[in-house]
């Protein structure tokens, strides 16, 4: 009867923690959509990553080479990609954090204009330029602008700012979520991450000194997308003014959804763990009360 018992006991607690387990695998694990560290040597392929690559978007002069995305300087000329259509998904869900995060290696500079931008655009947008002056392409933009005030009132750019975050609605219209300034030319390595709910932003920087965030916040209400009512993939655009060296460089991107857990996981969680210490003091007691009677 006491083997029985135990056996009991272990098997009851072993179910226990097997639905602890499946509680918490079913929720607040992060999902990766894209991991691409651009090591394959193929813009359109990512061997060892997750995702499928990306795709050139009627544009040339973008290459995947010694580890990175390198956006080669062109004068003028304009470099857009998007992450393969297989790859689409929308980042813009109610309880579902999704983070955007690219790093770059080295970012040039031109005296006279860079533009680069970064963010989600409808799935299937296709075309040679990628920016909210195409107003229709709705999406989610931070944009790392550097020019001599001549855009400043345009494409949704706050005047005086080299970074900016927009949302373009369903209709074309911009919203400016947030504008600042880098307190020197952005610097190679920086980082930024960008998380998006269906209701909410935020963003941050590393390796980069970013500050006074004058139009909105480094995080808030998104606001202006509208509605939701495709799927999204990840967009790149590159230009400078002038060719030479003073294209840019992404060392690796990522893309990943962590689910809130809802509150009744959380009870289940909470109460499995209760029953597992019920069961392991039960198992402590009978223990002692064998070795009373030894
Ligand atoms: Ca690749
Ligand atoms: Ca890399």
């Amino acid at each position: 009867m006491r083997l029985l018992l135990t056996a009991h006991s272990r098997f009851t607690r072993f179910a226990a923690i097997a639905a602890l387990f499946t509680a918490v695998a079913a929720s607040g694990v992060a999902q990766t959509r894209i991991n691409d560290t651009f090591s394959d040597g193929n813009l359109g392929t990512n061997t060892g990553g997750t995702g499928s690559g990306f795709s050139s978007r009627g544009t040339s002069l973008v290459t995947e080479s010694g580890g990175a995305l390198v956006f080669q300087a062109g004068g003028y000329n304009t470099q857009v990609i998007a992450s393969n259509s297989a790859n689409a998904f929308n980042p813009f869900t109610a309880g579902l954090p999704t983070t955007l995060t690219a790093t770059f290696g080295t970012l040039g500079f031109d005296s006279s204009f860079n533009r680069q931008w970064f963010g989600y655009g409808v799935n299937g947008t296709s075309g040679n330029h990628w920016y909210p002056i195409n107003g229709t392409t709705q999406g989610l933009y931070l944009s790392i602008l550097y020019n001599n005030a001549g855009e400043d009132g345009t494409y949704g750019l706050a005047a005086g700012h080299r970074g900016n975050l927009i949302a373009v609605s369903n209709t074309g219209a911009l919203t400016t979520l947030a504008s600042w300034d880098w307190a020197t030319q952005p610097t190679d390595g920086f980082s930024f991450s960008l998380t998006t709910t269906d209701t909410t932003y935020a963003l941050q920087f590393t390796g980069a000194t970013v500050s006074n965030y004058v139009l909105g916040a480094s995080s808030g209400t998104l606001t202006g997308l509208g509605t939701i009512s495709s799927n999204f993939n990840v967009n790149i655009h590159g230009q400078t003014a002038s060719g030479g060296a003073n294209g840019f460089t992404l060392d690796a991107l990522s893309v990943t959804a962590s689910a809130i857990p809802e509150p009744s996981t959380y009870a289940l969680i909470f109460g499995t763990l209760a029953l597992a210490g019920v069961i392991a003091h039960r198992r402590r007691q009978n223990n002692a009360a064998r070795q009373a009677g030894n």
